[in-house]
């Protein structure tokens, strides 16, 4: 009898993707272990596979506990938390789950947008509190049709989001290492962060995070959105220096921020709990079951291909 592949699994998996992945392979559940370092050490040996999730990647520490390891599948399209120069120095291929993800992400950007533009939190709690009865009308907000928006990052993600927000008549710039073939007519590329979000009312981060872009978004950008600025984080939080963004939100030299992820977490830093003007999204912008359950069928494809010898389909090493 062959014997299963014996895979590490970081985190939880929904039960459709988690049955399948039972029946084909030995999943063995870090995440579920109450002393990672014994649990690494008891299985690490055979493991020939970890199965994790973007915001959870496999560290060195992780992968040197493993040295049977063949695979990393990525249930995302970030693998900024993978350590590369591990896998590519002991010839461990990675693959993500790009495309299938990529309308979703784009998707609720432009809600957060809105939401945020429009005060639509705020709103709902207005009507649910007896406040429209009782105080009258919800304060005035801001337009969003019309106004400028910056994309930082006119990747699949970014591009989508560009794509979706010309029917809104918005000015679109973009900022990239240089000008993008893909760009429509109309799409100004601005390549410093810093004049981007100067002419810019609305600014996306759509970047993939490595060393890099870390703290692309720093405090000159941030300040140069100004105060009647929006800011929209839809892709890593390193992209971004939080303790300058933190410190904006506060002092109103950056007027709001809407925000998918966070430094930390789910832990994440409760200063932003006390703000009025951010929007806080739990890491969510691939989160429908459409999507995810592609993202798990893909996952599930990288591996199997691996294991059958034949040739990845999202391969990133
Ligand atoms: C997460 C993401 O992977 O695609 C990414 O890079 O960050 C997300 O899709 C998702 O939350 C599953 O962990």
């Amino acid at each position: 009898m062959m014997t299963r592949p014996q895979i590490l699994q970081t985190g939880p998996y929904p039960a459709w993707d988690q049955e399948p992945l039972d029946e084909r392979f030995t999943m063995h559940r870090l995440f579920e272990a109450p002393d990672r370092a014994a649990f690494l050490a008891q299985h690490g040996p055979a493991v020939r596979g970890i199965a994790t999730r973007g915001e959870l990647g496999a560290d060195a520490a992780m992968i040197a506990a493993c040295p049977r390891l063949e695979i990393v599948s990525v249930y995302g399209v970030g693998f900024d938390a993978v350590d590369l120069e591990a896998c590519r120095a002991r010839g461990i291929r990675v693959t993500n789950t790009p495309d299938v993800l990529t309308g979703d992400v784009a998707d609720l950007g432009v809600a957060m947008m809105l939401a945020q533009s429009r005060g639509m939190i705020g709103a709902d709690r207005w009507v649910r509190d007896g406040s429209w009865a009782s105080k009258g009308l919800y304060p005035l907000q801001r337009r969003v049709w019309g106004k400028r928006v910056g994309i930082l990052g006119l990747g699949r993600i970014g591009y989508e989001v560009a794509r979706r927000l010309e029917g809104f008549d918005i000015q679109i710039s973009y900022g990239a290492r240089a000008p993008h073939d893909k760009a429509h007519p109309g799409w100004q590329f601005v390549a410093d962060p810093v004049s981007l979000a100067a002419q810019s009312d609305i600014l996306f981060v759509t970047l993939a995070a490595s060393a890099a872009t870390r703290h692309i978004i720093n405090r000159e950008v941030i300040e140069s959105l100004g105060p009647e600025g929006l800011l929209i984080n839809i892709s890593r939080a390193s992209n971004i220096d939080e303790e300058a963004l933190l410190d904006a939100l506060k002092t109103r030299r950056l007027g709001a921020a809407a925000l998918d992820v966070f430094e930390g977490e789910p832990a994440l830093d409760p200063r932003f709990l006390d703000l009025d003007n951010v929007l806080l999204q739990p890491h969510h912008a691939s989160g429908t079951m459409e999507t995810r359950r592609a993202m798990g069928q893909l996952l599930r494809d990288n591996l199997a291909a691996h294991f059958a010898g034949q040739p990845l389909p999202a391969a990133v090493l």
